[in-house]
């Protein structure tokens, strides 16, 4: 299996570029926003407990998340290959996925992180708050979502690189060319 995870801080163009690289490589799509989100809207019990995290720009505890990743990963035994866009977004979860994999003799091919500056992230957080609708894309939440993402989610990054899979592509630019050097590492992992 050619399993992807895609990785960066919030609005670093992880669910952007998810899409291309899907279509491209004929990925399954797993992303943990996504799936909260529905939870949400669906006003399921994981989906009030979720909300009260993702309106505080707080990660949702990871039981939670690796609970609900089990269950995903299940659904796609057979799959040609994975993308994980925006999991794993702690070190126990980045554990939890090698377990999960190791189950299916399967493993993480490739993690690519998208480097964005602070204040690029910002700007296209709050410019997407504007039509998203989505309660997190305000200036508060958008602050605290990065300054979780620097504590609690950018050790991630040390766990892959041990693991020789780590690759950091420039996420400003062109949707298109950023999409480019993703396919390049990706391509280089298969
Ligand atoms: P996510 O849904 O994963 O979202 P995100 O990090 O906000 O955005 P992403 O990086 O995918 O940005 P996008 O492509 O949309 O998470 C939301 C919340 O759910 C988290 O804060 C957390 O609370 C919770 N959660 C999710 N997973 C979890 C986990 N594993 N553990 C615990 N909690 C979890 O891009 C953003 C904007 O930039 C878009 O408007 C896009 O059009 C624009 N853009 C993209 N590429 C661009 C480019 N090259 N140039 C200019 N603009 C660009």
């Amino acid at each position: 299996m050619l399993n992807v995870v895609i990785f960066g801080p919030p609005g670093s163009g992880k669910g952007t570029q998810s899409e291309n690289i899907i279509e491209k490589f004929n990925l399954a799509h797993i992303s943990t926003g996504d799936l909260l989100r529905a939870e949400i809207s669906g006003h399921t019990q994981l989906g009030t407990i979720a909300k009260s995290f993702i309106d505080k720009g707080e990660l949702v505890p990871d039981e939670t998340i690796i609970g609900m990743i089990d269950n995903k990963i299940e659904s796609l035994v057979g799959a040609k290959g994975v993308i994980f866009d925006g999991f794993p977004r702690t070190v126990a979860q980045a554990e939890a996925l090698e377990e999960l994999l190791a189950e299916h003799n399967s493993k993480v091919s490739v993690m690519v992180n998208l480097e964005v500056p602070k204040e690029e992230l910002v700007e296209r957080l709050l410019k997407r708050g504007e039509t998203s609708g989505r309660s997190d894309d305000n200036l508060e939440t958008i602050e605290k979502r990065i300054s979780v993402y620097e504590s609690q989610t950018s050790p991630v990054i040390d766990f892959y690189k041990a693991k020789k899979v780590y690759k950091a592509i420039q996420g400003v630019g062109s949707v298109d060319g950023i999409f480019e050097s993703i396919s390049a590492a990706i391509e280089g992992a298969k």
